[in-house]
């Protein structure tokens, strides 16, 4: 299949250039992609709005921006000969060496001759005359594509909130997810931060080694638990190259997509035994907290007794009370926002240059030349840092003016919530394909292993249409509505969400409120959407050219 085979000219504009497929972002998503529609023999073309790969692990370049995913997780499986050539060097991978693993996947894999740095996407209409995609990209240029592919990302749009007097700030102002490449220079300088999420909780402790001081302005308490970080030997990396099949293998059955998942302890356990297994998993660190006895996220009282578990250990680790109660004040279930990992978090409310700031109980009003006032006091600052987090999961696609059939656009689709058919099409935007999109695991799960199997379900997608000749696909807005109403079910059964969070979509003005992940587990996930394959792409419309419209 080559893209001459194609018209090009759609709806009056002029394409530039015309594609099997576009990919929207050269990021973990994106990358995979363009290697396996590649290797289908199709001509595609990357746009990527940075001029580097690596997605997530390209702008958050903060300092201490680290991967809560193990390393041996946090990779891709589709080539061994690629595992085995990797040497990861820690138990929870950060930044550079992420990115450093992104540059070496886009060389090894001869990646980059098809992507277009520093292009955004701007606005892609669905022309039903021909079936393609029109792309306008921000350099001017307009493509088409038989396919459009978003691996936007579920955390790339970035949430700045609007402060009163922001444009007055005589000092410096970041937001952590754009961190310039050479760094800040803190030392001797007084540093505000807005956020105590996971990138607040990251950047706060690396800061305070530097600054005069750091003011944390906290709005909502967080539980967060220790990483345990630690550095991979020799030993503990050939263990990981001999068991790479039989891992690959067993993360596939496994609901997080994890090769060693937390096996929860059943709940009939007295009081001291499940106190050890609390004690246990605590020492072992990493996210799987919440997930250590079966019941802590479906009944309130064993939740309870983990959170007080939690709040219990942070007030051992803070040597002000007055600032550990502040930072226990937490009014939600455990596991109903994303569990924090962290490398002394709490530790560093025990040095002298760092003043927690409860703005829950004084919010902040304005931004003034000189710093930040909230409504009892005024903080002096050289820096103001927001570390405020993403419109997430439709964030980066509604970023992007897309119109489906009859020039419906994605926005007003989605006004009342992200309904999706397997969380990889929407009715109505035929030959659109989003990789962990909303109804999808995405970030609820190991989300380079989900990447990996959306883009191999697109992938075998595209080529059953290619063979059988069709260049349309389209799902069913009965299949849509049907697979939207399961992922809301499955939300409704689970603690998790149970409070706002970029989870429910409540951190962004006006978005519809809901958690749109799908909860019911990869390996459940996988097998649903390779029915849909096996039963002849059930619940979608497929045409050929000659087929009525
Ligand atoms: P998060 O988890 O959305 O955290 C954002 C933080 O910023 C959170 O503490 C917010 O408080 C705070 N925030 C946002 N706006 C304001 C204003 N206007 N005033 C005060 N505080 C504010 O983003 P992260 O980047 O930390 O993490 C996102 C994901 O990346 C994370 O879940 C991991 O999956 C990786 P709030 O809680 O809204 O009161």
């Amino acid at each position: 299949m080559v893209a001459e085979t194609y018209e090009t000219t759609g709806a009056g504009a002029q394409p530039e250039g015309d594609f099997d497929a576009v990919v929207i972002g050269a990021g973990a998503a994106g990358l995979y992609a363009l290697h396996r529609l590649r290797g289908l023999g199709l001509s595609v073309r990357v746009f990527e709005q940075g001029d580097g790969v690596g997605g997530t692990w390209y702008w958050n370049r903060y300092p201490g921006a680290r991967c809560d995913v193990e390393s041996w997780d946090y990779c891709y499986s589709f080539s061994e000969e690629l595992e085995q050539e990797w040497d990861w060097t820690e138990r929870f991978p950060s930044q550079p060496e992420l990115e450093r693993y992104f540059n070496h996947v886009a060389d090894r894999f001869d990646l980059r001759r098809d992507i277009q740095f520093d292009t955004r996407v701007e606005r892609a209409g669905f022309d039903e005359g021909r079936n393609r995609w029109i792309i306008d990209t921000s350099g001017g240029a307009t493509v088409s594509a038989r396919f459009l592919v978003s691996a936007a990302g579920c955390l790339s749009e970035v949430n700045k909130p609007v402060i009163p007097g922001a444009e007055t700030f005589a000092g410096v102002q970041l937001h952590t997810a754009r961190w310039p490449d050479e760094g800040v220079d803190v030392a001797g300088k007084r540093v505000g931060v807005i956020g105590t999420g996971s990138s607040g909780v990251q950047v706060i402790p690396q800061v305070a080694r530097t600054a005069d001081h750091v003011y944390v302005f906290q709005r909502t308490a967080q539980y967060t638990v220790p990483a345990r970080n630690r550095l991979l030997d020799d030993e503990a990396r050939q263990e990981l190259r001999d068991s790479f099949a039989e891992r690959q293998k067993f993360k596939r059955t496994t609901p997080a997509g994890l090769s060693r998942p937390v096996v929860p302890a059943s709940s009939d356990l007295d009081a001291a035994a499940r106190a050890e297994i609390l004690e246990a998993s605590w020492q072992r660190g990493g996210p799987g907290f919440a997930m250590t006895i079966d019941d802590i996220l479906t009944n309130p009282e064993s939740n309870e007794r983990a959170a007080r578990f939690v709040r219990d250990k942070v007030r051992a680790k803070v040597d002000d009370q007055a600032v550990a109660e502040k930072l226990v004040d937490i009014d939600f279930p455990i596991g109903a926002r994303r569990l924090i990992v962290d490398i002394d978090y709490f530790e560093t409310y025990n040095r002298d240059n760092v003043t927690l700031v409860d703005v829950k109980a004084a919010p902040i009003t304005e931004i003034t030349s000189g710093g930040l006032r909230t409504l009892d006091a005024h903080y002096d600052l050289d820096v103001l840092v927001y570390a405020t987090g993403f419109d997430g999961m439709t964030g980066a696609l509604l970023s992007m003016d897309i119109r489906g059939v009859g020039g419906l656009a994605l926005r007003d689709k989605w006004a009342d919530g992200a309904g999706t058919y397997i969380g990889l099409v929407a009715s109505g935007f035929p030959n659109l394909f989003m990789i962990t999109g909303p109804g999808s695991p995405a970030v609820f799960s190991n989300v380079m292993l989900s990447i990996e199997q959306h883009v191999d379900w697109i992938a075998d997608c595209l080529a059953h249409m290619v063979e059988g000749g069709f260049e349309r696909i389209d799902a069913d807005p009965e299949a849509e509505a049907r697979w939207t109403r399961l992922v809301e079910d499955l939300v409704a059964r689970s603690i998790v969400g149970k409070t706002n969070s970029w989870w429910t979509g409540a951190n962004i003005p006006g978005k519809p409120r809901g958690i749109t992940m799908y909860l019911g587990g990869t390996h459940n996930y996988r097998a649903a959407c390779d029915e849909v394959a096996a039963n002849g792409y059930e619940g979608f419309t497929l045409t050929r050219p000659a087929d009525p419209a």
